[in-house]
């Protein structure tokens, strides 16, 4: 509250007189200033092995980005106590028949590179585009903020300094890999290429899917489903298992009465929403009907994000990994339901 009300005054006074040279409505939570905060930046970078050359030229004319900061500020908290937004809209504007059909000619123009991912990672194909999709339109947006203008900015300005700090360095890294200033560009906050990987996740992660030694999930496909779908598998996926199937819950039967009764660690208001795990064979017994099959003993857990009377899924495992990549319910529903699309 303080550092808003903070910016809000610094805003006002440049409104009010004409804004030095150089001068900045941001300013970082200690008072340090940009320049020594990147001299800073720089010398983790050094220690850590980057090369010199690479620092200077990520580095050069480096200022604070206020727009950065703004759209930061600007993110949506958690849903208010008078609850959550509806999810049957978000899927209407987001499983759309644009999307619908840009998956489906993604799926049917790339199908050896995406069934190679899927053997290699055991991630379906249709997640791959399904994330693909959602990420960056499949290829169409992947943002043009300059990388390291943002993520020198955020680590600056010190609400999250320790995230953005060690994500600037991976940035140095990931540029040492031959990567110019120019291509590495994405969202404000710091994810970029096909997938919008942050640098970390990109060093981790990212993945050769077309055996020419590098992982360029900037414009090449098989890289780009190689990454996503290692990503994947490493969050934990199951292959084989769906990530949930639609539920048809009886009238009267009160899916409140099973609600989770776990805290998450991660994102609680999240999961918070979903009900206990129970198996299929449980759920079948409560009065719970499938749209598809699952085997008996898969553990899923039961959604009815909109209420009673509207629609209903149970929830497997994957739909967990999901929530790994965005954790959001309205962006792993999309996400599920963008995938059966694209197959069905
Ligand atoms: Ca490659």
């Amino acid at each position: 509250m303080i550092i808003r009300s903070l910016f809000a005054a610094v805003a006002l006074l440049s409104l009010s007189a004409p804004a030095a040279p150089g001068f900045a409505q941001s300013e970082a939570v200690d008072g340090v200033s940009f320049d020594a905060y990147l001299e800073v930046l720089k010398a983790r970078a050094r220690a850590e092995g980057v090369s010199e050359a690479t620092i200077q030229r990520m580095t050069a004319g480096l200022t604070p980005n206020d727009r950065v900061i703004r759209l930061d500020r600007g993110q949506p908290g958690s849903p208010t106590r008078r609850g959550y937004p509806a999810l049957a809209p978000y899927i209407s504007t987001h499983v759309n028949s644009t999307r619908i059909a840009g998956g489906r000619a993604v799926f049917r123009e790339n199908r050896s590179q995406l069934r190679a991912a899927e053997q290699r990672y055991g991630v379906p194909a249709e997640i791959i585009v399904a994330i693909f999709g959602h990420e960056t339109s499949y290829g169409r947006i992947r943002g043009n903020f300059d990388l390291a203008r943002s993520l020198a900015t955020l680590a600056w300005e010190g609400r999250r300094r320790e995230l953005f700090s060690g994500e600037f360095i991976a940035l140095m890294k990931v540029a040492d890999k031959g990567y110019s200033r120019d291509q590495l560009v994405g969202s404000y906050a710091g994810a970029f290429g096909n997938p919008q990987f942050l640098p970390s996740v990109y060093l981790r992660l990212a993945s050769d899917g077309d055996g020419d030694g590098r992982a360029n999930i900037f414009t090449n496909r098989a890289d780009t489903f190689a990454s996503i779908a290692n990503y994947f598998r490493d969050a934990g996926w199951r292959t084989g298992q769906p990530w949930g199937v639609r539920a048809y819950v009886p009238s009267g039967f009160n899916v409140d009465a099973y609600k989770t009764e776990l805290k998450a660690q991660v994102c609680p208001r999240v999961h918070e929403r979903h009900s206990q795990w129970k198996t299929v064979r449980e759920w079948r017994d409560l009065g719970i009907q499938l749209q598809r099959s699952m085997p008996d003993d898969t553990l899923a857990s039961l959604f009815q994000p909109d209420g009673p009377g509207t629609p209903a899924w149970l929830l497997t495992g994957n739909y967990r990994v999901i929530l790994e990549y965005n954790c959001s319910n309205y962006y792993a529903m999309s996400v599920g339901l963008l995938a059966d699309e694209i197959v069905n």
